[in-house]
């Protein structure tokens, strides 16, 4: 990948010293060095969801495309090819039991690349072939003391697993709810819950953090336990300092103003992590900045304006890829988030809250699209370039023929019975 990688940013140097030159003098005529600025693009990070290196699927059908990584080691050399080609995903996020095999082997294999791990996902939200108590009707909220036992006992290997490569949090997003009204004892069933969460955060090493996801609905229908960000809070103010609110971009109702749920989080010290994506109407699970680029940036014009070293987030890519290479779809989703941090690095933070000051709405909200609209291509291409990725990702990999390639020894996979043909 390397000489490949230097072949292909030869080829397109030259148009990207004038390019980065023409940037440089345009921010420069605004007071912004954009050289800090490719520094600080430097610095971004976004984990890959492991699970997002697969084709996705949806409720009707999957339609696997070639060279399908069969197991996390398939996932973390997809991983690596990501992160080596844009230089901004440096962690993986696991998902257990999906990718439940030997730690010694799985640090190994991210060491390959510098990949290190990010949150580990627990799954209450579906039936293991070997499981004594299913998932159909709850998980950690389950009324059956059983199968809440189960879930725990699950989150806690999920625990150390994750203490085993290097994991430092653990996300639990459940599925538990209720498809009718009456089905469930809305007040008894998050008690139930709480109960269970209880026990997992006991379980929890002192350096690490317990992230609760919410989703406003599916697979519940009716209700669902951790349906908002208000109930999440309530779950980690409840817990503890350790247990922090995960919000992922498409678990909202449409139109909801997600930047002004991170500010109120924030403001509680509870926000915890990310999971990034975009979404027309509902958990779409569309890759990052292509349906509403503009709402990704404002939520990370809140997150810079908060920028503190108490402020650790954990910044997660959660997507579906049902019709492109997943490989395709989590760089360039990488990029673009990489894009909405620098553009939100470029608001001049004091003309804006004197603006905000003197009631000028205009001026205001001018200012903050005058850094959306900033093209800040140049910059991520150079700050690539000199950590070593490339210059176009996307081309580069489609001239590698790294698809082809893993296509030749990882077995066609079928859709229609989603195994091995
Ligand atoms: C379901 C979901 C959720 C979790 C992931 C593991 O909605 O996408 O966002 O993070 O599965
Ligand atoms: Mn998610
Ligand atoms: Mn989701």
């Amino acid at each position: 990948m390397k000489t490949i990688i230097e072949s292909e940013n030869a080829k397109r140097i030259d148009d990207l010293n004038a390019d980065y030159d023409a940037v440089c003098e345009q921010l420069d005529r605004r007071g912004i060095d954009a050289a800090a600025i490719k520094e600080r693009a430097k610095t971004f990070g976004v984990a890959v969801p492991s699970w997002g290196t697969g084709t996705g699927g949806t409720r009707f059908a999957r339609f696997p495309g070639k060279g399908e990584p069969r197991d996390i080691f398939d996932k973390l050399d997809d991983c690596g090819v990501i992160h080596t080609l844009t230089q901004a995903t440096p962690k993986v996020s696991l998902h257990i039991p999906w990718d439940k095999a030997d730690p010694k082997a799985m640090l190994e294999k991210a060491g390959e690349y510098g990949l290190g791990f990010d949150a580990m996902n627990s799954n209450t939200f579906q039936d293991q072939p070997d499981q004594e108590h299913s998932y159909k009707f709850g998980s950690l909220s389950h009324n059956d003391a059983a199968t809440r036992q189960q879930a725990v006992d699950h989150n806690i290997e999920c625990i150390e697993i994750g203490q085993a490569i290097g994991s430092n949090a653990l996300t639990v997003w459940i599925g538990d709810g209720s498809n009718f009204p009456g089905q469930t004892h809305m007040g008894r069933q998050f008690d139930r819950y709480m109960a269970s969460m209880q026990d997992i955060y006991g379980a929890l090493p002192d350096d690490w953090q317990l992230f609760s996801e919410h989703k406003m609905y599916e697979p519940a229908f009716y209700s669902t336990v951790v349906q908002d960000w208000g109930t999440s809070l309530m779950i980690a103010q409840e817990l503890g300092d350790k247990a922090k609110c995960l919000v992922d971009l498409g678990h909202h109702a449409p139109n909801v103003n997600i930047e002004m749920i991170v500010s109120r989080l924030i403001r509680a010290g509870k926000l915890g992590g990310f999971h990034f994506n975009d979404s027309k109407y509902g958990d779409d699970d569309l890759d990052s900045g292509t349906i509403d680029p503009y709402r990704m940036f404002l939520v990370w014009n809140e997150l810079v304006d908060a920028e503190s070293p108490d402020l650790n987030l954990s910044h997660m890519i959660d997507q579906s890829h049902n019709v492109t290479d997943p490989i395709e779809s989590l760089m360039i989703s990488a990029m673009e988030i990489q894009r909405a941090f620098v553009q939100a690095s470029l608001v001049d933070r004091d003309v804006l809250t004197g603006y905000q000051n003197d009631n000028d709405a205009l001026m205001a909200s001018a200012t903050l699209r005058q850094a959306f609209r900033t093209d800040v291509e140049p910059i991520l291409q150079m700050a690539r370039l000199e950590t070593g990725g490339a210059i176009d990702p996307i081309m580069t990999y489609r001239q590698s023929g790294y698809r082809a390639q893993v296509a030749s020894i990882r077995p066609k996979v079928s859709g229609a019975g989603g195994g091995i043909v």
